[in-house]
């Protein structure tokens, strides 16, 4: 089992470094920009690109393997996570950092068994940052090893979230009312790298102490979900409770002390599970 996951790991940096080259050189051309559930929900033809050139390229060695692909569930393929093995995949996030030159974008890719993250792999293609980790093997960067911060008073801490493409007005004024909260706690400081894979990283190099979001999808967090726990921090529902990867609700800390102080302060709103089924 040992060597199949190292193989699974092996093939996802390869795999990883290989889009990032497609991601770096389509910033050199104009790219062409569609809109999914909203006129700010952003996809390219390098988003689909990218997805099927992962596909493809996994499906030649391991064909037995699933997916969940932001992209195939765009386009109407189920989001139903298995016991199965399965590769998680976001081509590109941080689309609209894409769209705009921002430099913060990824390639996310987490592998499951049982339903559980055995590998995850986030590639900051832009900063040329790798980000591994294998269950129980520790988490890295570019093969330098990640710890979590050790900051337990929320005072001093920075805190981590996105306002997503969500526009309904009620969502909006729960994301700020959370948004009040935290700042007025007071902490430090509120950041966003405009991706949800690289705010976990982040998390993951102790240079940021808890992520935050409602509103993000199973293949915005499945990579970055291990390295988190992998660099010694922790995931939490933002109600509390087990973290719930399909959910779209999460929160990934540096310690339980900070993660539960922000579960009292974030205004949580519910949405479709990823893996809910369409309404007729
Ligand atoms: C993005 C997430 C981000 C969220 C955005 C978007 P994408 O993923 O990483 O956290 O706020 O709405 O979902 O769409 O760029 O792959």
């Amino acid at each position: 089992m040992a060597g199949f996951i190292q193989s699974v790991m092996d093939h996802a940096v390869s795999v990883a470094r290989k889009a990032g080259e497609v991601v770096r050189d389509a910033l050199r051309d104009d790219r062409k920009v569609m809109t999914k559930s909203s006129a700010v929900d952003l996809v390219t033809q390098t988003d689909e690109k990218v997805e099927q050139l992962i596909i493809q390229s996994v499906m030649e060695k391991f064909p037995k393997h699933r997916f969940i692909g932001e992209e195939s569930v765009a386009a109407g393929e189920s989001c139903v996570l298995t016991d199965e093995p399965t590769w998680i995949i976001d081509p590109i996030d941080g689309t609209t950092n894409f769209v705009h030159a921002f430099p913060l974008v990824a390639i996310s890719i987490g592998f499951s068994i049982n339903k559980q993250v055995e590998v995850g792999v986030v590639y900051s293609c832009l900063e040329d940052k790798m980000f591994t980790a294998r269950r129980g093997k520790g988490a890295f960067c570019n093969g330098q090893p990640l710890q979590v911060s050790d900051q337990t008073d929320i005072h001093h801490s920075i805190i981590s979230t996105e306002f997503g493409s969500n526009r309904d007005p009620e969502a909006v004024d729960k994301m700020f009312c959370s948004l009040r909260n935290i700042l007025s706690l007071p902490v430090h400081g509120v950041r966003g790298a405009g991706t949800a894979a690289i705010n976990m990283c982040l998390v993951a190099s102790g240079c940021v102490d808890a992520y935050y979001e409602v509103g993000i999808h199973v293949w915005d967090i499945a990579a970055g979900s291990l390295l988190v726990l992998e660099a010694g921090g922790v995931l939490m529902d933002v109600d509390g409770g087990e973290p719930d990867l399909l959910s779209r609700r999460i929160i990934a800390a540096n310690n339980r002390t900070i993660a539960e102080t922000l579960v009292k302060e974030i205004a949580p709103f519910r949405l479709p599970r990823d893996d809910s089924s369409p309404e007729k």
